[in-house]
């Protein structure tokens, strides 16, 4: 394609998931010449491509829904506490129509590169389809879990039967009825596929490395009276989340006036090691498994939180009252809250199913994928009609370090990141002028409600590009000096908590990918802190962020 076919726009945004979503409008609104490139042939991004069965919010939708549009929020009526993935899907469209976003955003497309011209200050961005775009600002809105993880089994390619990944499900659907299933991997994916799955498979074979600590969703059918009062009390939700270091109120409905007569509702112990371990148990029975997540030290105390890895055991062996499963369904080794929080509808449950086994890969790896099924190491051979990968993401890196990103020099993004990403408040990475990510590696993202942040990212940016243009300055990256202290101050939030014990692996941690370096990569301090970080840098006239003038 010729030069002269290039398109000059304001600026490209990549991706057309909630972050693309609401990027699209706010530079919409500023009246900027922009296009949004979308490798699906429909909006939603990771509530797109992630349609498996069973896929749902792991928080109520109340909070997880855009706060942006108080229209948006009174019209859309949600059906279930805690959304599926059809119904996201849904919204995700109406929102897009609402707010005619759909004619800025190009579908099937994936972008190639984007290339910077420092003589000419311009991104130059193509794509697949043979696309040159030519814009000032380029901002990256691929969402943190996009590019799928295949474990590199050996022969992989050889099997004869149908392959999936949770992540790439097809969208008119997969029959499962009467077929031999093997699905790899027990993350919130692969923990929301098998009991659904299980409904419909001859047969069900769970291959898990490493088992999960995971607790009841409590979801259930919208009550239409929780959600007007929801509504009408939008304004302090979403006042509340703000207030919150994880962008999560816990909204209950109205509170109700105190009756001095009534008997004060028993509420669970701060600390699991403040209490005996008959009140422990008691504490179980009384408030169900998910107690043990509210017990405060077993965040930081590694004693504390082998307690209730214990108690989990416990409860897990008694519930299925098969030791052979719940043997292999036992997470150890590892502790409590280390990985992201998994929460389940009737996990354990579909195990009591005699269709459905449980294979321990912990001491019993994979050693190859065959023309059936496959083997472990053990000798143990399987065979089956459908193997589904529940296998994870090369999270928060992947997609951006797969692009050909150059910044100035020609340096490309992912040698920058070679040893683990570098980014100056999970916004830019030096070297790296007016390009922009949302959710970056060392912003709180995937450790808060991570919609939240990305309305927090989103107005910055589009903040900080309006006074970029208001005060005629043409570049903005980070100090190299700014960027460094960042990413140690990072380090040091993470310190201390579970998710970056020595014993945890995990895709915050990019130990789930093979070969990648290991470190944690959110920013753990909060949302609140971080936000106020962001409002302070911008204070003090971006503070950390090279300016140049025009
Ligand atoms: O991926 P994961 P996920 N051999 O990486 C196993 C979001 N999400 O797609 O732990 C055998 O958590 C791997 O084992 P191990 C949410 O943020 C949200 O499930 O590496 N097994 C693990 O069991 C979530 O955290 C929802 O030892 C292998 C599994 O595959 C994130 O997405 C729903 C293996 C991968 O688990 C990722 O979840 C779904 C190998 N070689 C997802 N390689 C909601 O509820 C990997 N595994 C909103």
């Amino acid at each position: 394609m010729s030069e002269t076919q290039a398109i000059e726009l304001d600026a490209v945004i990549v991706g057309a998931g909630m972050a693309g979503l609401y990027m699209t409008k706010r530079l919409n609104d500023r009246g900027m010449k922009i296009q949004t490139i979308e490798a699906g042939s429909g909006v939603g991004g990771a509530w797109y491509w992630n349609r498996y069965p069973g896929c749902r919010a792991d928080l109520p939708i109340i909070e997880y829904s855009y706060s942006f549009s108080d229209e948006l929020q009174q019209e859309w009526d949600w059906t279930e506490v805690m959304a599926g993935q059809p119904e996201i899907e849904r919204y995700l469209n109406h929102t897009a129509d609402r707010f005619d976003l759909r004619k800025d955003i190009k579908f099937n497309t994936k972008v190639k590169d984007a290339i910077y011209d420092e003589a000419a200050n311009i991104w130059t961005v193509t794509t697949d389809q043979g696309d040159v775009y030519k814009a000032k600002y380029c901002i990256m809105a691929t969402g943190c879990l996009n590019e799928p993880n295949y474990p590199g089994f050996k022969n992989a390619d050889s099997f004869k039967g149908d392959i999936y990944h949770t992540a790439q499900w097809p969208r008119e659907g997969v029959d499962l009825t009467g077929k031999r299933v093997a699905i790899i991997g027990c993350g919130s994916s692969g923990v929301q596929a098998i009991p659904q799955i299980a409904k419909q498979a001859k047969e069900l074979i769970a291959f898990q490395r490493s088992p999960v600590y995971t607790f009841p969703a409590k979801n259930a059918p919208m009550n239409p009276d929780f959600l007007a009062q929801a509504k009408s009390d939008y304004a302090e939700i979403r006042e509340r989340q703000r207030d919150n270091e994880m962008g999560i109120c816990n909204y209950r409905g109205p509170k109700k006036a105190k009756d001095p007569n009534a008997t004060p509702t028993p509420k669970p112990s701060k600390k699991i090691m403040d209490i005996t371990p008959e009140q422990r148990k008691q504490e179980i029975k009384d408030f169900g498994i998910n107690v043990l997540t509210l017990y405060v030290d077993t965040y930081y105390n590694a004693e504390a939180n082998e307690i209730a890895c214990e108690l989990y055991r416990e409860y897990l062996h008694e519930y299925l009252g098969d030791k052979q499963k719940a043997d292999a369904l036992s997470p150890r080794d590892y502790p409590m809250h280390c990985k992201r929080p998994v929460i389940d509808t009737e996990y354990y449950s579909a195990f009591k199913q005699d269709n459905v086994s449980i294979v321990d890969l912990r001491d019993n790896p994979v050693e190859e994928v065959t023309t059936t099924g496959l083997k472990t190491k053990n000798g143990g051979e399987y065979e089956f009609d459908v193997l589904v990968y529940a296998t994870g993401f090369d999270a928060m890196t992947g997609t951006i370090k797969r692009l050909n990103i150059r910044g100035r020099d020609n340096k490309l993004l992912a040698d920058q990141w070679k040893e683990g990403p570098r980014m100056y408040m999970g916004l830019q990475s030096v070297g790296f002028p007016n390009f922009f990510t949302v959710t970056g590696p060392g912003s709180p993202s995937v450790v808060s409600n991570v919609l939240h942040s990305i309305e927090q990212h989103v107005v910055w940016i589009d903040n900080c590009i309006a006074y970029l243009m208001e005060n005629d300055i043409k570049t903005i990256e980070p100090e190299l000096a700014a960027q460094d202290a960042w990413v140690e101050h990072v380090n040091k939030a993470a310190e201390g908590s579970m998710m970056n014990a020595p014993s945890c692996n995990s895709w915050y941690l990019g130990t789930n990918v093979e070969g990648k370096p290991r470190g944690f990569m959110p920013y753990l301090a909060g949302t609140k802190t971080y936000r106020e970080e962001c409002e302070e840098v911008v204070a003090k006239g971006y503070e950390g962020f090279k300016l140049e003038s025009a």
